[in-house]
């Protein structure tokens, strides 16, 4: 009896349902299948439930329809003329809180019979919206492709921000075409070396201060690897290869742990040079440096040498060249001497050719190292060693018409 009167109820309603919209009716639908609902709960049948489950669930599957149609009509009598409509068009439809998502957020309400049919239909218009969207995209796109005959063809074009070499960048390549054009070839090495290539190849004795924890950046889980302190690193690997003659530049970045300041960083670069034949002598060096001091700073600069001591070389030397603000008459950025130092070098100490492997009796060589960023200090007057570090774009702009 209770079977018999409830399939007649859901009959009535999904008819009911059905015609809804002309009867006027909808909410009274939902409501009457509720009701009955929970009669039927309450006599604890389990069949009848289900009936009318899915009879409630009918009713809101016609009401999604219906949703979906008034939903189609409107995609397709929308405007979308400009990028702005159509950004309106996407959040309003395809957005994360959109039409799409929540119409589709339905299909979790769907008994398991029906997710097939229902889910076709979510997709479908789905589909819809998304080639709505695709249409309206290629439409506004074509659009902005099309050109303004209105335009003035006359008026100059938007200026192209042209960036600059970096001033370090700048003299670096100077000073290697220089030696290049003495038959000098570049050659590079690895920023993270290991004690022997920077210290112990070089003559560089266990104590000697530079090994010191203030002055180099060792690696905490290796202590036998730093960041190089100079380049010569790079010239010991050319050296164990063993090709000589030998003649090579090694440009690249070093590092020192110093307190930054307006005259010492903690990396800089640097580029050391190394020349190894038979008979090479301190002539050969002082030739050879005089001639790209000329190439770099002009005809008229002079140069002069003094004495001085490193570990990796003997006889040592530094050169200086005349102040070229003041042409050797005294001024601040020489400190009234006249003269400027530039680099250091001397004749290769034979214990640093016997640790490469090469015989200190038969080779001999020279090499010398400069600090690049000191040589562009001078170049340009450049006062703060930190302006080639910090990016600032009103310093690097000034370089625009350098090569
Ligand atoms: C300086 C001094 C110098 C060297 C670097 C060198 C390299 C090898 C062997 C021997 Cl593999 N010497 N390099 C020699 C003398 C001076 O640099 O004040 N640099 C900024």
């Amino acid at each position: 009896m209770v079977i018999a009167f409830s399939s007649v109820i859901v009959v009535i309603v999904v008819l009911l349902n059905l015609f809804s919209e002309s009867v006027g009716f909808p909410d009274l639908n939902s409501d009457i299948v509720i009701f009955f609902l929970k009669v039927i709960e309450k006599n604890n049948s389990k069949n009848q439930l289900y009936i009318l489950k899915n009879a409630h669930y009918l009713c809101r599957m016609n009401d999604l329809m219906t949703q979906i149609e008034q939903n189609k009509k409107e995609i397709e009598s929308s405007v979308v003329t400009n990028k702005e409509d159509l950004e309106t068009f996407r959040i309003k439809y395809l957005g994360t809180k959109g039409i799409v998502k929540a119409i589709m957020g339905e299909m979790k309400n769907v008994p398991v019979e029906q997710k097939k049919d229902a889910g076709q239909l979510l997709n479908e218009f789905k589909l819809f919206t998304e080639a709505a969207f695709e249409k309206f995209s290629s439409e506004v796109e074509s659009k902005a492709d099309q050109i303004d005959f209105n335009m003035d063809l006359s008026l100059p074009g938007q200026p192209i921000n042209i960036g600059a070499r970096h001033p370090i960048s700048i003299v670096h390549n100077k000073i290697i075409s220089i030696f290049q054009r003495l038959g000098f070839s570049v050659a590079e090495g690895p920023e993270i070396e290991d004690d022997w290539h920077n210290f112990t190849a070089l003559n560089l004795p266990e104590n000697h201060p530079a090994r010191d924890m203030q002055d180099t950046f060792y690696i905490s889980q290796n202590p036998d690897w730093l960041l190089r302190t100079h380049t010569s690193s790079a010239q010991i690997r050319a050296m164990e290869k063993g090709e000589l003659p030998l003649r090579i530049i090694c440009p690249g970045r070093v590092y020192r742990n110093e307190t930054i300041s307006a005259r010492a960083h903690c990396f800089f670069n640097q580029v050391e040079g190394l020349y190894i034949s038979e008979n090479v002598s301190f002539a050969d060096l002082k030739q050879t440096l005089y001639f790209f001091v000329k190439e770099m700073f002009g005809e008229n600069v002079k140069v002069r040498f003094r004495p001085s001591y490193f570990p990796f070389t003997e006889p040592s030397a530094e050169m200086d060249i005349s102040c070229l603000i003041c042409g050797g008459e005294g001024c601040s950025v020489c400190k009234r001497t006249g003269w400027v130092e530039i680099l250091g070098c001397g004749m290769v100490h034979p214990s640093v050719l016997d640790n490469c492997g090469i015989d200190s009796k038969k080779y001999t060589g020279f090499a010398f190292g400069m600090g690049i960023e000191r040589i562009t200090m001078l170049t340009y007057q450049v006062k703060d060693l930190r302006l080639f570090s910090e990016n600032d774009v009103r310093f690097l702009k000034q370089f625009t018409s350098a090569i």
